[in-house]
Formats: C-alpha cells, sequence, structure tokens
C-alpha cells in the first residue's frame, strides 16, 4: 500500500481524512485544541504544526496525506512555535489554574505541562469581562476562551442549533450568543455538548455542591439521593476505576458517608417510565391516535421541540423523565412514610447530564412552589465531593441502595444508553430478552438507526437518533411525509447520556464505547432485565398509583406541553 515517512518511519496511509489522523496512528498524540474527528476541520490553533519536507511547517489537521511525504514531528523549531503558541494563549486571558473549574481536565493545563511551558513571555494588561452565569446549568467564562471554535462547532454541526458564534474583529473577538445575549435569553437547551469539548475553562458545569453540603449540614432535612443509570459507569474514570464493576456499590458507600439519608436509583423509575410510556404508546396505537410518539426522558430534546417544532408537540409522550418520576413519587410518598413535612424532605440527584439541572427547575414539577427534585448536581460535581471529603472510593466496600426504590432491572440501567429506551421498551412489550438483528440495528452508533418490530396488530416502525442535528434531520423527513415511524427515541448526547456533558470529561470515542459496553455488562450481570419483572414497581402501582396510565399515575408521574 502507499506509505509516507513520519521521523524516520513508513506508515501506511489507509484513507485518513488528513496528516494528524495517520501520525496518530504511528503512536504520536501530537497537540491540539481545534481538532475533534467529529466535528469539521479548523485548523486555528497551529498546535498541531509538523514540518512536511520540500513545504515546510504546516497544520497536520488541514494537510492531506500523499504518498512519499516525509513528515517530521518533533524539531527544535517546531518545539519553540508550540510553546509560543501556548504561551500567548496563557497570556491572552485569566488562567488561573487553582480557581478554575475545568483544572484536571483543561487541555490548556495539560499541553503546558507537556510541552514544558516554565513561563510566559507575553504578559500584558487585559480587561476583565463578566461571567455570564443566566443558564442554570452552564457557566461561560470569557477571560478564559483561546477562541478554538470547538463549542461553535458542536453546537451547530452536532446539536443543529448554532447558538454560539465568533462576535466583533480584531483583537476584540470573542465568542458569544447572538448580540451577546445571555445564555438563559437564547435558544440553548442546556445540553452542555459546548462544555464538554471546551478545551479551557471558558464553558463549565455550573456547580451546586454547595447547596447539597448544606443541607446535609442542616439537621431537620432529610436528604435523598437518586443517582442516574449513566453516572455509575463514568464516576470511576476520576478516581483510576474505569472498569471496576463495584464502582456503582463503592458510590453507595460514599453517598452514605457523605451523609445522604437514602440512597436510591433512577433507573427504578426508568422501569417505571417503561410502564407508563409503554402504556402510552400501546394505547395511542390502539386508538390510532399521533404517532409516531417520540421519548421525553431527555430534558434537551423536550426544550427543542419545544422551540423548534412546537406543532409536533402533542406526539411528545406525555412521560416525565425517570428523573422527575422519582421526584414526584418520592415526595408524595417518603414524607408520610417518614413521617416528615414534605418541605423537610430533599431530593438530590446525580446526573450525567447538565440539562437536568433546568428540567428540576420546571415550575410543573413540583407541589406550590416546592420542587420535587430540590438539587440536581453531575457526576463531575460528585466526584468533587468524595474527593473534598477525602473517601478513597476504590478502597469502600460496596454497599446496596435503600428499598423500595433502589431496585431495578436491566431495562432500567440501559436508559444510560443511545437506543437504551427502546430496548428496554421492546423487552417489556414483546415480553422478551433477545439477540438478533433488530437489536443490533438499535444497537449501533450510527447517528440515525431504525427497525421494524413484528407485533400483533401489525408492524411497528421504531427510530432511535442522538445528536440534535440527527433529530433535525428526522424531524423534518417526518413533517415532509418522506419516513413514517412509530416510536422513535431522541437523546441530545452522542451516545446518549453516557455521553452526557456531566461526565467526566472525556472526548474520544474510546471512552464512549467503554461506558456504553459497561452498561451493557451491568444489564446483563442482572437477575432481572425486563422493567415489567420489576417487583417494587408492582408494589407501587398497588400502593400508590393504581395501573399505568390511570388517574394518579397521571397526576404524579406525567405531564403536557405547552409553548
Ligand atoms: Fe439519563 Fe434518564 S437515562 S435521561 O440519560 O431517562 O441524565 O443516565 O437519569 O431522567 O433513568 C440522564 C442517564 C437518566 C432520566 C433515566
Ligand atoms: Fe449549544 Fe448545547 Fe452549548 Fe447550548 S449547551 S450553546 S445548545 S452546545
Amino acid at each position: 500500500s502507499e506509505t509516507l515517512t513520519i521521523d524516520g518511519f513508513k506508515v501506511p496511509i489507509q484513507g485518513e481524512r488528513n496528516l494528524l489522523e495517520v501520525i496518530r496512528k504511528a503512536h504520536i498524540e501530537l497537540p491540539t485544541f481545534c481538532y475533534h474527528s467529529e466535528l469539521s476541520i479548523y485548523g486555528a490553533c497551529r498546535l498541531c504544526v509538523v514540518d512536511v519536507e520540500g513545504r515546510g511547517m504546516i497544520a497536520a489537521c488541514s494537510t492531506l496525506p500523499e504518498p512519499g511525504m516525509r513528515v517530521r514531528t518533533q524539531t527544535g523549531p517546531i518545539r519553540e512555535l508550540r510553546k509560543v503558541n501556548l504561551e500567548l494563549l496563557l497570556a491572552s486571558g485569566d488562567h488561573d489554574c487553582p480557581t478554575c473549574g475545568k483544572s484536571g481536565s483543561c487541555k490548556l493545563q495539560s499541553l503546558a505541562q507537556r510541552l514544558g511551558v516554565d513561563k510566559v513571555r507575553f504578559n500584558a494588561p487585559r480587561e476583565t469581562k463578566p461571567l455570564d452565569t443566566s443558564s442554570h446549568g452552564l457557566v461561560r467564562d470569557p477571560n478564559k476562551c483561546v477562541l478554538c471554535g470547538d463549542c461553535v462547532r458542536v453546537c451547530q454541526e452536532i446539536q443543529g442549533l448554532g447558538v454560539l458564534d465568533f462576535t466583533r474583529r480584531g483583537s476584540q473577538v470573542t465568542v458569544a450568543p447572538a448580540f451577546d445575549m445571555a445564555m438563559a435569553d437564547v435558544e440553548c437547551v442546556q445540553c452542555g455538548q459546548c462544555a464538554a469539548v471546551c478545551p479551557t475553562g471558558a464553558i463549565t458545569v455550573k456547580q451546586d455542591v454547595d447547596e447539597v453540603h448544606a443541607a446535609l449540614n442542616d439537621p431537620s432535612k432529610t436528604v435523598v439521593v437518586q443517582v442516574a443509570p449513566a453516572v455509575r459507569v463514568a464516576l470511576g474514570e476520576l478516581f483510576g476505576l474505569g472498569d471496576d464493576s463495584h464502582v456503582m456499590g463503592r458510590a453507595v458507600a460514599a453517598l452514605r458517608r457523605l451523609g445522604f439519608d437514602k440512597v436510591f436509583d433512577t433507573a427504578f423509575a426508568a422501569d417505571l417510565t417503561i410502564m407508563e410510556e409503554g402504556a402510552e404508546f400501546l394505547s395511542r396505537r390502539a386508538k390510532g391516535e399521533k404517532l409516531p410518539l417520540f421519548t421525553s426522558c431527555c430534558p434537551a430534546w423536550v426544550q427543542f421541540m419545544e422551540q423548534e417544532y412546537a406543532a409536533e408537540l402533542p406526539h411528545l409522550s406525555s412521560c416525565r423523565s425517570p428523573q422527575q418520576m422519582f421526584g414526584s413519587l418520592a415526595k408524595d410518598t417518603l414524607p408520610k412514610e417518614l413521617g416528615i413535612d414534605r418541605k423537610d424532605l430533599v431530593v438530590v440527584s446525580i446526573m450525567p447530564c447538565t440539562a437536568k439541572k433546568s428540567e428540576a427547575r420546571r415550575p410543573e414539577f413540583g407541589v406550590e412552589g416546592n420542587p420535587d427534585v430540590d438539587y440536581v448536581i453531575t457526576t463531575q460535581e460528585l466526584g468533587r465531593m468524595i474527593q473534598n471529603a477525602g473517601l478513597a472510593l476504590g478502597e469502600l466496600e460496596p454497599e446496596g441502595m435503600d428499598m423500595p426504590f433502589g431496585f431495578k432491572t436491566g431495562g432500567g440501567i440501559i436508559f444510560g444508553n443511545s437506543g437504551g429506551v427502546t430496548e428496554a421498551v421492546i423487552r417489556n412489550v414483546v415480553g422478551v430478552l433477545g439477540e438478533g438483528p433488530i437489536l443490533e440495528q438499535v444497537r449501533s452508533t450510527k447517528g440515525r438507526r431504525t427497525a421494524v418490530l413484528d407485533l400483533p396488530g401489525g408492524e411497528v416502525r421504531i427510530a432511535v437518533v442522538h445528536g440534535l442535528a440527527n433529530a433535525r434531520a428526522l424531524m423534518e423527513d417526518v413533517r415532509a411525509g418522506r419516513e413514517h415511524y412509530d416510536f422513535v427515541e431522541v437523546m441530545a448526547c452522542p451516545g446518549g447520556c453516557s455521553g452526557g456533558a456531566g461526565q467526566p470529561v472525556a472526548l474520544d470515542s474510546r471512552t464512549r464505547q467503554r461506558r456504553a459496553d459497561s452498561l451493557r455488562r451491568l444489564d446483563a450481570s442482572m437477575d432481572l432485565r425486563v422493567s415489567k419483572d420489576n417487583s417494587l414497581v408492582t408494589q407501587a402501582y398497588k400502593d400508590h398509583l393504581g395501573e399505568p396510565n390511570s388517574p394518579e399515575a397521571h397526576r404524579l408521574l406525567h405531564t403536557h406541553y405547552s409553548i
């Protein structure tokens, strides 16, 4: 095959889009800020410069690999240029590491370390720009922006929204929403993917840890916590426990030591969601009502629909998300059982997601101003709490969750993967676990995958999408009548919740795949894997809810959308 030479070693060219990817194949990780294999190529940061014989120093990300090229990646001038580039970036803003929310997962910080930057020669006075703390999930700090454009491209290309863009000229260039508006006032759905790709602390997850600590320290409060499915396959990354299948059990132990009174599982509520959403689907189908039915557990997607596809809102499932079903059921039943006042019960969620922070604050999810879910913290923030308390997560003996809401089936656990809700619905409706072609289609990582299910009463056409740009394309196909589906699952983040922006920062697709595989393994290890086999969900119907879609189930577990 055709080859080129990298630092004297021959490397084959096998259809790579650019030189950077050929160099990666030779196990050399060039420094980059603005290069992501899933986004368009921008070529702005100039950190990936290499020396190509006859052409001089050029950016590897925007150079086509050609047979016979002789490439050098580590000459003296290259090292000096990269260092100067980094120094200029460090001098251009407020990069005060110890106080930065991205410290520890900041690319600027790690590259400065890696490239041996030991001084910044260009310090110049600069004005401090105000932070944007207007939204529930994110903080934007323009003083830390290095103008790589990663957030602009992820919002445009992956989420199909284009909330952020470059504004102003010359030395005044910044990245901001249109007209410098606040993040809360633009069509941002709080998915947080901009924060996930931001290499510095210019966009970060808003921290709600102080409020949670205050509740834990308040003796008049009973504090219960729910842990989302996807958290358990990512938390360990912060403690070097990536593939430890006991991370959830260890996290339960840690949560109890942090002072939480009860530790419950959002996967319990996910099983409940399957009961409600399955019943809703079958009833709509039997009555010939609005199909496709769109899933409603992803709050970024719900907000996207409210903003962009209001006419299709009647297609959105009326089910609250598992997070909100949990909050509502917990606040309705636990105060009576524990003999306390509703206002003295505090419900905290641990979520992989930034949009869940705004979902919890939607006014319809509460009773007389008391929210069903009081605080939402992300996997990242839980990691910080555990580190802060000095708990050695890897050393803690795994503990079990509390009952009844700690009980779940594999159906609830796989919610954390794109395609998981669909797989859980299929299990529940068809009643069996299967392998085979349909599930293979549902489990692939394509932006949109479809499958046809043969059910009594006719076939059911299913679609699964992740990434809101893919959702928009699907909506346009449905609107124009080009495609017909009966059931559509949408998750805003690539990979679903396990790729959420509240998870530890990890941009490589390998980590995403590892998390997805871990969730599947956890599912396979469960005694029960079909949501309707969750006996404590059955008990909750007996004690509180009646039956799926009953008036009481509607009061506590469903919602309605208005624009
Ligand atoms: Fe999710 Fe869901 S799966 S939305 O991705 O339906 O956040 O994990 O908790 O609510 O269960 C997130 C994850 C999560 C809800 C459930
Ligand atoms: Fe765009 Fe999502 Fe960032 Fe909002 S949170 S600006 S929608 S990428």
